[in-house]
């Protein structure tokens, strides 16, 4: 999943985990901002460090795939060259998901106040503000987070998986 901060990413990804539980897959979901705070300590915002962040996160996701789990990965990710890294890592049945909302949404929502630290400078290379975003040009699914409900996203995002995985 990629998108803006706040856009909804790990919000979906959670639920969606909830959700594919239920119907008896192993799932885990690698929420960039949770890897921050473990794997990916030290690492900041340049795109070098996001590069690298991004690498790391499709390696785990690669072998959470080779023991047969359904890997939800939450990163911004904000860089066409950086997705198509990880898909390249991770190789077939990767998925490419825009988690979509506009920057106007996801800062009025800013649940963590980070837009309006970033907006008063005391955060730097923040996405979408003083750090670039690349919309995906051809994602494999769209979800709208500011049109559908948290329901309705992961129905879709539930749809999705149930015809284009492989058991
Ligand atoms: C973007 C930042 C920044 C800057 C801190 N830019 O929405 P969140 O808070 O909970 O998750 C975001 C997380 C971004 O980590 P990722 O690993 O997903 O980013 S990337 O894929 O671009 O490497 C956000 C918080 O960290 N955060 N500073 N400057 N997001």
């Amino acid at each position: 999943m990629t998108g803006l901060s706040g856009a909804g990413k790990s919000t979906l990804a959670n639920a969606l985990k909830e959700q594919l539980e239920a119907d008896r897959y192993l799932v885990t979901v690698l929420d960039g901002d949770i890897l921050r705070t473990g794997l990916n300590t030290g690492l900041g915002f340049s795109d070098s460090d996001r590069r690298e962040n991004i690498r790391r996160a499709a390696e785990v996701a690669a072998m959470f795939k080779r023991a047969g789990f359904i890997v939800i990965a939450a990163l911004i990710s904000p860089a066409a060259e950086h997705r198509a890294l990880a898909r390249k890592i991770i190789g077939n049945q990767f998925f490419e998901i825009h988690v979509d909302s506009s920057l106007e949404v996801c800062e009025s929502r800013d649940p963590k106040g980070l837009y309006a630290k970033a907006r008063s400078g005391k955060l730097s290379q923040f996405t979408g503000l003083s750090s670039p975003y690349e919309p995906p040009i051809s994602p494999d699914l769209v979800v709208d987070t500011s049109r559908s409900t948290i329901a309705g996203s992961v129905a879709k995002l539930v749809g999705f998986i149930g015809t284009h995985i492989e058991e």
